[in-house]
C-alpha cells in the first residue's frame, strides 16, 4: 500500500499527479537522465506510462523516441518497456535487459558503452547534448524538498543538476530506513576538481540527500513497486571451483606478505560467478573484511551476517528478491555499515587506488596474453557493457578476471587464441582464474603469459588446439615478442559462426 506520508513537503506535495500526466511532460526527441543502477532504484510508473503513449504514436505511423541515460542496468518497467516498443535511439551507460539489449544489436537504438564513472563527467561537459528532464525515484521528500534517495544512488545528483524539468517518483516499496545510509558528494569540473578525501571505506565525506531545485520539479509521482531483483542460482560445481581457486590464491599472497590478513577492499561484479566468490568467502578464514565496491549482492550480505565482513561501501544494491525483503524488514540493523554513494565516487579510479582494492570481474573471453573481453559475443554482438570493470581493473591493486573455461556447452572456449574485441588490454589484467586453475600473470612477459593461461585456465578440450597455435605463432609470427598468426587469430570464432562450434 502506498504510504502517503512520505511526502513531508508542502511544495512538493502540491506538484502531486498520476504517472500517465506525468509522462505526457516527456516529449519526443528529449534526453531523459533516469534514475537506476543494476535493476535498483529506478523509476517504474512513469517509464511504463511513456512506453504506452510511444506505443500508441508508434503504431499509428509516427515516431515517438527518446534517449535514455542512467547510472547503469534497470528493469522491465523501464530499459525492458521502452525498449519493446522501440522507444530508444539512443542509450548510455550500461544496460543488460534483454530487450534492450536486441534493439542495439539490431540498430534499432545506439548505445554509448561506457566507464561507469566516466558517465556523469561527459554528461556535464555537454558532449551528450542537455539532459531535457530528470526521472528520480525516491524513497522520501523532507520537510525542506530535501530528497531521500532509494536503493541506488548512480548518477541522481548530476541528472537532478543537469536537467531542465524533474519528475519524481516516491517509492514507499522502499525500506524508509535507507534514510541516513547515503553519501551524497559532488565532484567539481576540472580544473577545480578536488581530490577526493575517502581514505577508508567507511569515510563519510558528503551529505545523506539528494537536492533538487524545487522550481524545476514538474511532477511528484507515489509509487508501491518492487526493484527488479533477479533471483541468483546456487553456486554450481564450476563457480565453486571457480571461487577456490581465487580464495586460495589471496590466501597465497596473504602468506606471502603481500595482502593483510584481512585482505584489501573488495570491488566484486555481477552474476552467479561473482556471487559464488562471496559465498565462498564465507567459508574462508579471512576476517574483518570490507569492501569498497559497486554493487553490494546477496552474497556480501551473506558476509555482514556471518560477521566476516564489517562494512561495503557502494553504490546499488543488487539482490534477489528474498534478500531484497529481507534486507527492507532489517534495514536499521545495517545502518553504519552499508554506505551508497555517487558512482563516480563508488568508481573513482583515485580512490580505488588509494584503498588498493582487490578487483573481481567476470569476462567473456581472454586471450592467450591475457587482453579481456567483457562485452561483445562474437565480435559484433553487445552482452551488456564494460560497466564499471574498467574503473575499477585499471586502478585496482590486484585485477582478477574469472570465468568458465568454456560456454555454451563447450562449443565455445573462455581462453582464445586473440579476443574478437577487447575491453581491457593485458596491462589490465593481473590474474585470470577458471574452474580449470589460475594465472598469475604479474611481471610476465607475453610468451610467459600465454604459457600460464593456456596451461591453467584452458579447458582440456581446447588445451591442444592452443597449444598447437602458440607453437606454430612462436615459429612463424612476424615478431616473436607477441607471437601472432594474423590470418588464424580469429578463425576460431569464424568456425562457431560458421560450424556452431570452436572445436575443430
Ligand atoms: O549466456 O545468458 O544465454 O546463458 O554469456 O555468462 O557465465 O552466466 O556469466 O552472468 O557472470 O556474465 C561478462 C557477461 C558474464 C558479465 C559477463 C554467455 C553465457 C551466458 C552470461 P546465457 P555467465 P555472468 C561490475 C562489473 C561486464 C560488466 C562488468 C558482464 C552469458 O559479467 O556483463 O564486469 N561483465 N561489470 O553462455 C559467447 C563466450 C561467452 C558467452 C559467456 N565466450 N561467448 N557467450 N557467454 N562466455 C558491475 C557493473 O558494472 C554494474
Amino acid at each position: 500500500m502506498i504510504d502517503h506520508s512520505r511526502i513531508t513537503c508542502d511544495t512538493l506535495r502540491s506538484k502531486l499527479m498520476s504517472a500517465e500526466e506525468a509522462a505526457k511532460l516527456i516529449k519526443p526527441g528529449t534526453n531523459i537522465g533516469a534514475s537506476g543502477f543494476t535493476g535498483s532504484g529506478y523509476p517504474k510508473a512513469v517509464p511504463k506510462a511513456l512506453a504506452d503513449i510511444m506505443r500508441e504514436v508508434n503504431e499509428n505511423g509516427g515516431s515517438f523516441q527518446v534517449s535514455l541515460w542512467t547510472g547503469a542496468s534497470t528493469g522491465p518497467e523501464l530499459d525492458g518497456a521502452l525498449a519493446e516498443v522501440n522507444g530508444v535511439d539512443y542509450r548510455m551507460p550500461f544496460q543488460s535487459d534483454a530487450h534492450m539489449r536486441n534493439r542495439i544489436n539490431a540498430a534499432d537504438a545506439r548505445y554509448f558503452d561506457n566507464h561507469l564513472s566516466h558517465a556523469a563527467p561527459v554528461a556535464r561537459s555537454g558532449a551528450m547534448g542537455p539532459c531535457h528532464t530528470a526521472v528520480i525515484e525516491v524513497t522520501a521528500i523532507r520537510p525542506d524538498g530535501k530528497l531521500v534517495p532509494s536503493s541506488s544512488v548512480g548518477n541522481n545528483q548530476t541528472w537532478l543538476d543537469l536537467a531542465e524539468q524533474v519528475i519524481i517518483e516516491v517509492n514507499s516499496w522502499q525500506s524508509a530506513d535507507l534514510e541516513g545510509m547515503h553519501d551524497i558528494y559532488s565532484i567539481a569540473k576540472p580544473p577545480f576538481t578536488q581530490p577526493i578525501p575517502v581514505l577508508k571505506p567507511d569515510d563519510r565525506i558528503g551529505e545523506k540527500y539528494l537536492t533538487v531545485d524545487p522550481a524545476k520539479v514538474v511532477a511528484v509521482v507515489e509509487t508501491e513497486m518492487p526493484d527488479r531483483n533477479a533471483p541468483f542460482s546456487t553456486p554450481d560445481d564450476v563457480a565453486m571451483k571457480i571461487a577456490g581457486n581465487l580464495i586460495d590464491f589471496l590466501s597465497h599472497e596473504v602468506k606471502k606478505g603481500r595482502l593483510p590478513e584481512n585482505l584489501l577492499p573488495l570491488q566484486s561484479g555481477v552474476g552467479n560467478i561473482a556471487n559464488a566468490v562471496l559465498v565462498g568467502l564465507g567459508k574462508s578464514p579471512f576476517e574483518n573484511m570490507t569492501s569498497y565496491t559497486e554493487v553490494i549482492q546477496d552474497g556480501m550480505i551473506d558476509l555482514m551476517k556471518c560477521g566476516k565482513l564489517k562494512m561495503a561501501s557502494a553504490t546499488a544494491f543488487s539482490l534477489s528478491p528474498d534478500m531484497a525483503c529481507e534486507l527492507n524488514n532489517n534495514m536499521k540493523d545495517y545502518q553504519g555499515r552499508l554506505i551508497l554513494r555517487p558512482q563516480e565516487v563508488s568508481n573513482n579510479p583515485e580512490v580505488i587506488r588509494r584503498l588498493g582494492c582487490i578487483a573481481m570481474n567476470s569476462l567473456i573471453e581472454a586471450d592467450i596474453y591475457g587482453n579481456v573481453n567483457s562485452t561483445h559475443v562474437m565480435g559484433s554482438k553487445i552482452m551488456n557493457g564494460i560497466g564499471g570493470s574498467g574503473d575499477f581493473a585499471r586502478s585496482a591493486s590486484y585485477s582478477i578476471f574469472m570465468t568458465p573455461s568454456i560456454a555454451k556447452g563447450g562449443k565455445i572456449s573462455a581462453i582464445v587464441p586473440k579476443c574478437c574485441h577487447v575491453d581491457h588490454g593485458s596491462q589490465d589484467v593481473m590474474v585470470v582464474v577458471t574452474e580449470q586453475g589460475l594465472a598469475d600473470l604479474r611481471g610476465l612477459s607475453p610468451k610467459q603469459r600465454a604459457e600460464s593461461i593456456i596451461k591453467n585456465c584452458a579447458h582440456p578440450d581446447y588445451r591442444g588446439m592452443l597449444q598447437d597455435y602458440f607453437k606454430r605463432a612462436c615459429e612463424e609470427s612476424l615478431g616473436k615478442h607477441t607471437p601472432t598468426l594474423l590470418d588464424e587469430a580469429l578463425s576460431w570464432h569464424s568456425r562457431f559462426i560458421q560450424t556452431g562450434t570452436m572445436l575443430a
